[in-house]
């Protein structure tokens, strides 16, 4: 019964509130438990949920049904406005600790001592989809942590890229409006990929930086656990001593960084648009608890104006070889919601909900964003949002605000202003020394003008130096990632004016790009940059990361009639043993026989588990009579010729190399991953099998060979 209670905000006996519940308790309060009689909204059991109250078996539904009304209307406002951007997202609780102290920094609460756990909840995000849009389209991934710290919420709302796409947070309405579904059709859903977004970025030059980032594969995460987290502006620690000291925030997954292929992040759109969502709910079931470091690039205060760039300026990123970032803690996400709505859609974060010990530079898109949250948490949810479950800090709650619409504390007493000597000057203010908060007394000064600081200008240099980090395979994804989206907008100006701004950044570029859309590459400007400056930065190409785990990936196992048991049982222990998911993709779900008769129960079909797509490898055990069935699936080619296309490793023992014949894959020769894995012979012995397995394992670790001769795959 506490569920039913506790949603009137009463317990059994009458007189507890749930604000004075803790957030767990509330939690358990929303799960419905077995055995409780139906009833409507006020406590009435309703005897008959089936059918309208009717003036006779075939008459007119009844105006007095106050249950068929209850019900229906209730349905009828069961949404809230979806979030204007990043409707779309996918939420897990979690908790955080800090490595050591970091007083001499800042006094914040949560960062003190490695003994706190403090309760984290994060929302990640795509930004431009509607909130039913496929998780994989190429977009910035929102990354939204609150912490539930004793001093009150610290929520840090940042992305999974590390720059922004404009400099002031006046230009933000502009930016959605361009890269929203177009408003007379409201065509493309969940894509950049259209005239008005080009016709804006190419009147924008300050977006080039993020619009490189953008067209990597960083907007193409392979999972919400394998991608970094950004806080982008320049925040501030304030220690104990009043000493502020520039920071910037940054979170490192212990999985490494990995992408998807752009086809296959298409293909996936439409066999699993819940990709992400799915793949952070089921490692969060199986214990896989994704983890991340947190990291913090520190700048004295002094050396504020050390850079050619401004560390007020958003398109800017802090190069690591400059200000290498310290990891100082760690996140790790351990709970799923409960409740989809009650938590990650109803959760409201804000920049503004800072704590003692941290505060703000003067970044303009900063302190737009400031104004912007909490106004639109006022529209999307209410002004009494900080009172829901999701959204109430740990730390007590006391001031003099009142009512609204959905007021929930029943505030007591007849006191409701300060100071008051009624309420014995209660709530009362904190001075410093009792952790209220005191802003940083910055100093300001200055005309009250409409400009851009002349330290914002170089719109180029660092967008250069991103292009100049990345691997060759990477600087071709971006190049080709380009090609797509600049095909797609009709307008020929506004592709010309794209060209005109990617041959500031690199020629090469320009002209492949330009080659791809078919327009002509003629510059008239000269490079903006030295050409001798080929300057790299630390920390910027994905391929430098993590790459010695194959924990949590997805592996296929291809099997039919015939297949080899002892082969498959030993690809099946040697994956679990490395801490790898593997599935046996068959035709069909019922039992298929091994070669010496036993009955083995696949895990999905090619056509239910989605095909390649949906993992991260595949390998094809033994049997001839299993490779001989596999080559009579069409499916089962495509299968593999895809997962090649795709980079993935692939992997046959025995005989099931035969199935590589029936594919477009070139000869294994030619390709080294492949020829690793492919290594065969059609009766192995146990450590032929073995040695396969493992080598296959390595190349799983590799994430992806992108060198692959893609072109030659029809798949
Ligand atoms: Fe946001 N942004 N934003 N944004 N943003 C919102 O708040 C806004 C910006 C980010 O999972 C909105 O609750 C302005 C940068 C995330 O619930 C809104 C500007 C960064 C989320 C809003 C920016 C972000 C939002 C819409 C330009 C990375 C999702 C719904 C100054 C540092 C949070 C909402 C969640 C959400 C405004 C730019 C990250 C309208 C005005 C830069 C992760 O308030």
């Amino acid at each position: 019964m506490d569920g039913h209670n506790a949603t009137n905000g009463h317990q059994e006996d009458g007189h507890v509130s749930i604000n004075e519940q803790s957030k767990d308790q509330q939690l358990d309060a929303a799960r419905v438990e077995p055995g409780e009689h139906l009833t409507t909204n006020h406590g009435t059991r309703i005897s008959d949920n089936q059918n309208s109250l009717r003036a006779g078996a075939r008459g007119p539904t009844l105006l007095e049904d106050f249950v068929f009304r209850e019900k229906i209307t209730h349905f009828d406002h069961e949404r809230i406005p979806e979030r204007v951007v990043h409707a779309r997202g996918s939420g897990a609780h979690g908790f955080f600790q800090v490595y050591e102290s970091m007083a001499p920094y800042t006094k914040a609460a949560f960062l003190q001592d490695p003994a706190v756990k403090t309760p984290v909840f994060v929302r990640f995000s795509t930004v431009a989809g509607f909130r039913g849009s496929a998780d994989t389209a190429r977009d910035v991934r929102g990354w939204a942590t609150r912490f539930y710290t004793a001093d009150g919420n610290f929520d840090l709302v940042g992305n999974n890229i590390p720059v922004f796409f404009i400099q002031d947070a006046i230009k933000f309405p502009d930016l959605i409006h361009a890269v929203k579904p177009e408003p007379h059709n409201e065509i493309p859903q969940a894509s950049s990929a259209h005239d008005t977004f080009y016709d804006f970025i190419s009147l924008v030059p300050e977006s080039m930086h993020m619009m490189m980032w953008v067209m990597s594969d960083r907007a193409i995460p392979r999972s919400l656990r394998m991608m970094e987290g950004f806080g982008i502006h320049t925040f501030r620690f304030v220690n104990d001593q009043g000493k502020s000291t520039f920071v910037k925030f940054h979170w490192k997954p212990l999985l490494g960084v990995h992408g998807l292929a752009w086809d296959e992040a298409q293909k996936i759109a439409g066999k699993d648009p819940d990709f992400h969502r799915r793949d952070l709910w089921e490692a969060i079931e199986n214990g896989d608890y994704p983890e991340y470091e947190f990291g913090v690039q520190l700048l004295a205060e002094e050396d504020e104006f050390k850079f050619d760039f401004d560390i007020l300026d958003a398109t800017k990123i802090w190069p690591e070889d400059l200000v290498p970032a310290q990891r100082i803690g760690k996140l790790t996400l351990n709970r799923n919601p409960d409740n989809f709505f009650a938590e990650t859609e109803q959760v409201a974060f804000h920049p503004g909900h800072v704590v003692p010990g941290i505060d703000f530079s003067n970044d303009p898109l900063l302190q737009g964003r400031l104004f912007s949250y909490i106004d639109t948490q006022i529209t999307r949810i209410g002004q009494n949002f900080a009172e829901l479950p999701i959204n109430k800090p740990v730390a007590p709650v006391h001031n003099n605000q009142r009512d609204g619409k959905m007021r929930y504390e029943i505030n007591k007493g007849r006191v409701a202003y300060e100071p008051n000597s009624l309420g014995g000057g209660c709530p009362m203010q904190s001075p410093e020394n009792l952790r209220g908060y005191v802003s940083y007394p910055a100093q300001v000064e200055g005309p009250k003008v409409r400009v851009r600081s002349e330290t914002f200008g170089d719109h180029f240099s660092q967008a250069t130096l991103f292009w100049n980090s990345m691997s060759t395979v990477e600087q071709e994804h971006i190049a080709e990632a380009l090609q797509f989206e600049l095909g797609k907008v009709q307008v020929i100006a506004i592709r010309e004016r794209m060209i005109a701004l990617l041959a500031r950044i690199n020629r090469d570029l320009a002209v492949q790009v330009a080659y791809g859309i078919g327009v002509a590459a003629t510059f008239d400007s000269p490079p903006p940059t030295d050409p001798s400056n080929i300057r790299k930065a630390p920390g910027l190409s994905m391929l430098d990361t993590v790459k010695d785990t194959i924990k949590t990936r997805r592996i296929a196992i291809l099997a039919m009639d015939g297949v080899d048991l002892a082969e498959l049982t030993e690809i099946q222990a040697a994956l679990k043993a490395a801490g790898a998911r593997s599935q046996i993709v068959s035709k069909f779900l019922s039992p298929i026989k091994s070669s010496d008769g036993k009955d083995i129960v696949p895990d999905a079909t090619f056509i239910t588990s989605g095909g390649s797509i949906m993992y991260d490898a595949v390998i094809v055990p033994g049997g001839a009579e299993n490779a001989d069935a596999l080559k009579r699936q069409g499916d089962a080619v495509h299968f593999l010729n895809e997962a090649y296309k795709h980079g993935k490793a692939i992997g046959a023992t025995g005989a099931g190399a035969n199935l590589l014949a029936a594919t477009q894959i070139p000869t294994p020769a030619a390709e080294a991953s492949l020829q690793a894995t492919a290594a065969h012979t059609p009766e192995p012995s146990a450590a032929d099998v073995q040695a396969v397995i493992k080598q296959f394992i390595a190349a799983v670790a590799q994430h992806r060979d992108w060198n692959r001769l893609k072109e030659l795959i029809p798949a």
